[in-house]
């Protein structure tokens, strides 16, 4: 994918319909889509490969378990035509691994997370994190646009390794300030395909992040 726009659709709709619908729209304004679990049970896994003839498309799959499975998982979703895929990095660094080499590289490692009880477990671990992600050779890292100054730290452990950050709209984040954090993108759904005109939000959204990259 190419860093047009700066910014990543979370579609987090239940319905290929009005996936297709958003999708569609917004396309021209967003530089990648994430697909996550309630878009694939509510659509079929077949949803990726049909994403991914619109956008490039990275999924998260919320993988986090032994080496094999995470390998039989990312090759699945891999053959249906993702661009990369999402990994946790607490089940370990053979795990995330084995996603590594199932997508040839094209992986990124869930540091902090966005919301509130990311903080909890996540955020005293996420320096560890992201260099598993290093480590292993990931593309990259998620962390979160709710916490522009974690973004920041986070960019000094990775180095140059992408930097893509959920919690923007909804969840309070602003997506000029993550991207001057250091984030490569941001990603937002509900701020846009719950706008009443979704293409116009991606489009504010996407004027805005230009304004930092
Ligand atoms: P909105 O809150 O609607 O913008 O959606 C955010 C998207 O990013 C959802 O698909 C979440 O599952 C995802 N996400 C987070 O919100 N926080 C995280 O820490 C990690 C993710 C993610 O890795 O995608």
């Amino acid at each position: 994918m190419e860093r047009r726009n700066g910014v990543i659709l979370a579609l987090d709709v239940t319905s290929r319909e009005e996936a297709i619908q958003v999708a569609e729209a917004v396309r021209d304004h967003v530089d990648a889509i994430k697909i996550n679990w309630p878009l694939i049970l509510g659509a079929g896994p077949d949803i990726i490969s049909e994403m991914a003839g619109l956008s490039p498309v990275i999924c998260y799959m919320k993988i986090a378990d032994i080496p094999n499975t995470n390998r039989l998982i990312v090759e699945q979703t891999m053959a249906r035509g993702a661009e990369a895929v999402i990994c946790h990095g607490f089940a370990g660094a053979d795990s995330a691994r084995a996603c590594v080499d199932a997508a040839k590289g094209q992986v990124f490692v869930v540091t902090e997370m966005s919301h509130p009880g990311g903080q909890e477990f996540t955020a005293p671990v996420a320096e560890k994190l992201a260099l598993l992600a290093k480590d292993v050779d990931a593309r990259g890292i998620v962390a979160p646009a709710t916490r522009p100054e974690r973004v920041a730290e986070l960019r000094k452990s990775v180095g140059d390794l992408e930097i893509i950050s959920p919690g923007v709209g909804v969840q309070g984040g602003k997506a000029s300030d993550t991207l001057k954090s250091g984030a490569t993108y941001v990603i937002a759904g509900r701020t846009i395909y719950q706008a009443e005109d979704p293409r116009e939000a991606a489009r504010a959204l996407s004027e805005e992040a230009r304004t930092a990259l």
